[in-house]
């Protein structure tokens, strides 16, 4: 540590309080002719659609556990299945504003997460690069399953069934699955689309995510991270090591300027209530809030937000908001202004009833405002990441040098 990082008797042991930074909660006000403007009426369209393709996958994916069949057709399926039913606001909403070069880590309950991210990188990767990507893709295997099985309107056509065959395959560790059917449910993922790989362990994906985001920060590389955890992963070790890691001031006092501030890490917690032993609110944890784990780590609380999932477009206004407070770490002035305004901060939740694969009690999808409302009405989301640094110290070292 450079010698210049002085610790001061006198400031120390000053009396006073410690002052946390606010944390909002459900801070979002819908304004429907304004997303208009945003998004485009399309791609409004499109989170119908997409949250609706999530539920009519998962709920296939229950039948065939609980009935052995699907739509009179029989199949046996021994393996896992976590469903995120209840869920498909959050993920959508979440992938919005994200771009293929965004990478996205989750876990044990991640088939919404997977799709949702990929059915956004098709809308707007070109026509040329999506080809490319499914023809190369394990040497075209999964690709010459379906490329016969229909004429499709489009090469996006073709790449939402490449998808959601693929995952499906997966699932099914069948070995034109998108990972060849090695990780099946709990491990599938889809790289060229920035859905990285997910993880069984409770937590994993978050120090994985943070590894991602450092690389992505010491390579000047575009895009933020994103970590979908549950609200019980807030209690592990790792996730706690991971969060910690990415709010290390050295980002900020001592790394060379135009590495550019901390990691671009956004840690989502996808909260619905429960772990698998008990209730997080109330019983498990003491946060009552989950949003409230930021006000531990860092001066700006880490961002950290209560987000209603059940809402894609309040997670959307919200990740969009983390993504330039993010990316804000990277572009010199300004930085400090532009981090308080956008105190907004990413997540999503998971709707109370999905639970290690018992069948969830199926919800009604939630769109817009007309949620079906949660016994809370909202869900706590934590988001991540830091903005640029506050101030220069004289330590000329670059990170790479440091080893
Ligand atoms: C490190 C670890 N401990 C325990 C488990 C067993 N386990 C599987 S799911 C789960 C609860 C996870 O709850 P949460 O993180 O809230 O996600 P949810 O299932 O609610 O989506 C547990 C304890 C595990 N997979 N990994
Ligand atoms: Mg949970």
């Amino acid at each position: 540590m450079p010698k210049s990082m002085v610790i001061a008797p006198e400031l120390v042991r000053r009396e006073g309080w410690l002052e946390t930074a606010p944390i909002p909660l459900n801070r979002y006000q819908p304004d429907p002719q304004a997303e208009r403007e945003r998004w485009g009426s399309a791609a409004l369209r499109d989170v119908y659609r997409d949250m609706v393709m999530i539920r009519a996958f998962e709920s296939m994916l229950g039948d065939i556990k609980t009935q052995g069949a699907y739509r009179g057709m029989a199949y046996e399926h021994p393996g896992a299945a976590h469903l995120s039913i209840g869920q498909e606001a959050a993920v959508v909403g979440l992938c919005l504003p994200l771009t293929p070069e965004d990478l996205m880590f989750g876990s044990h309950r991640s088939h919404g997460e997977i799709l949702a991210k990929c059915a956004r990188a098709i809308r707007v990767l070109p026509e040329a690069e999506l080809q490319r990507i499914m023809e190369g893709y394990l040497g075209g295997d999964v690709l010459r399953v379906i490329e016969p099985a229909a004429q499709w309107d489009s090469v996006q056509e073709l790449a939402r069934h490449f998808i959601l065959y693929g995952v499906l395959a997966e699932i099914f560790a069948r070995t034109t699955g998108v990972n060849r059917g090695l990780g099946g449910s709990m491990h599938a993922f889809f790289a060229p689309f920035g859905s990285m790989p997910n993880n069984a362990i409770v937590g994993g994906s978050a120090p994985i995510a943070a590894g991602a985001a450092l690389f992505k920060r010491c390579n000047r590389r575009p895009g933020i991270v994103v970590a979908n955890i549950g609200d019980a992963a807030a209690g592990c070790g790792p996730t706690w090591e991971a969060i910690t890691f990415s709010a290390m001031e050295q980002y900020r006092t001592l790394w060379d300027e135009d590495v550019g501030g901390a990691p671009p890490m956004l840690f989502n917690f996808l909260n619905n209530f429960y772990g698998m032993g008990g209730q997080t609110a109330g019983e498990t944890m003491g946060f009552e809030v989950l949003a409230r784990i930021g006000a531990g780590v860092n001066a700006d609380g880490l961002h950290a937000e209560r987000v209603d999932g059940y809402d894609p477009l309040a997670v959307a206004a919200a990740v969009a908001a983390k993504r330039e407070l993010l990316e804000a770490g990277r572009r010199a002035g300004g930085r400090r202004a532009r981090a308080r305004q956008a105190r907004a901060a990413g997540g999503g939740p998971r709707a109370g009833a999905a639970r290690h694969g018992h069948l969830p009690p199926g919800r009604p999808l939630a769109v817009g405002r007309r949620l079906i409302p949660h016994p809370r009405g909202s869900f706590p989301v934590a988001g991540g990441g830091l903005p640029g640094r506050v101030r220069r110290l004289p330590c000329r070292e670059r990170a790479g040098q440091r080893g």
